[in-house]
């Protein structure tokens, strides 16, 4: 009996064996399997995203393509020009609903916020005046003007009662020092001001490169940014504002030269009132552009890419022929 007993006893124990065996092979199995989708599905969306951020890249090369055709034809930028007509089309190759889409944006139409300082990195007095005329506009205190002017400046002296230095920044938790050079990006802002203070004014302001001053362009600007012009006055605005809408409507294109923004009625009263009027229009204010910024956006099935290409755009005096290349990318927002 015992004999037998033993035998079977041994039979129970193999057979548990074998069923903990193919337990545990089983539980393997799948953890390798659904291991392996996971990596399948990583190396998937790695592709796609791979492939998003080519058309995004490629969707920057149409920008710069479209500005070096234009300024090959013409002088002047304008809203009616065929570079700032956003485009959208369906993703080759891509699921329904996967699309590309761009457009191009001047950037001289913003308040270059690099302009607070002058070649030496120290404020220039006439566009802290100007910034704070546009902060007024978009009813944000003015005393943002020298915070940010402070933060570009070389010097460490707060500017006035409102700026801030390194006094002031290293003393919140956590802590960090001022930047104390030319911004590449608006949104190095946020560091100076509020999150919604920002938001309220990073459409109306660019940051771009290179020591010289830029050029407003008053055929691209909205009414805030024009508005920031010194001695113009709101109806002056309007009066420019109706006669770039018409220029636009009806002849396709905006003012040909700053001096038919001089010729208006409203602006040869500006002439007459301040004898620098002429010169202060012609030294802050352009119908031309060399900055731009050039959004793409790529969606290709679980791949997402949002790129923000600055692009310049140069012409050399010797032979005429343009460059335009892009300075800076950014994944996100501006
Ligand atoms: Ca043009
Ligand atoms: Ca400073």
């Amino acid at each position: 009996m015992t004999g037998i007993r033993t035998a079977a006893g041994q039979r129970g124990i193999a057979l548990i064996t074998a069923v903990l065996i193919t337990a545990l092979i089983s539980i393997i199995a799948v953890a390798m399997i659904s291991e392996q989708q996971l990596d399948i599905r990583r190396t998937g969306n790695i592709l796609d995203r791979a492939q998003a951020w080519q058309f995004a890249l490629g969707m920057e090369t149409i920008a710069l393509l479209a500005l070096r055709k234009d300024v090959e034809n013409n002088q002047t930028d304008h809203r009616m020009e065929d570079w700032s007509k956003p485009v959208q089309f369906p993703a080759p190759d891509g699921a329904e609903g996967d699309m590309i889409s761009g457009q191009i944006e001047d950037l001289q139409g913003r308040f270059n916020l690099n302009n607070l300082v002058d070649g030496n990195g120290t404020i220039d007095a006439e566009h802290l005046e100007q910034f704070k005329r546009l902060l007024t506009q978009l009813e944000l205190p003015p005393g943002l003007a020298a915070r940010v002017a402070d933060w570009i400046d070389l010097d460490s002296t707060p500017q006035g009662m409102d700026g801030a230095e390194d006094d002031e920044y290293t003393r919140l938790d956590p802590s960090y020092r001022t930047g104390n050079t030319l911004l590449v990006s608006p949104s190095e802002l946020l560091l100076v001001m509020s999150a919604e203070e920002y938001q309220k004014l990073e459409k109306y302001v660019a940051a771009l490169p290179g020591q010289e001053q830029t050029k407003i362009n008053i055929n691209t600007a909205p009414r805030e940014v024009l508005a920031s012009l010194k001695y113009v006055t709101p109806a002056d605005i309007d009066e420019l504002l109706a006669q770039r809408e018409q220029l636009e409507k009806q002849s396709s294109r905006g003012f040909a030269k700053i001096e038919d923004v001089l010729d208006l009625p409203g602006f040869k009263t500006l002439r007459r009132k301040h004898g620098k009027f002429d010169k202060y229009l012609k030294d802050s204010s352009d119908v031309v552009s060399n900055f731009f910024l050039a959004s793409a956006f790529a969606q290709f099935d679980k791949g997402e890419v949002a790129l923000r290409s600055v692009i310049r755009r140069t012409v050399s005096k010797q032979n005429k022929t343009p460059k335009v290349y892009t300075v800076l990318r950014i994944q996100g927002d501006y």
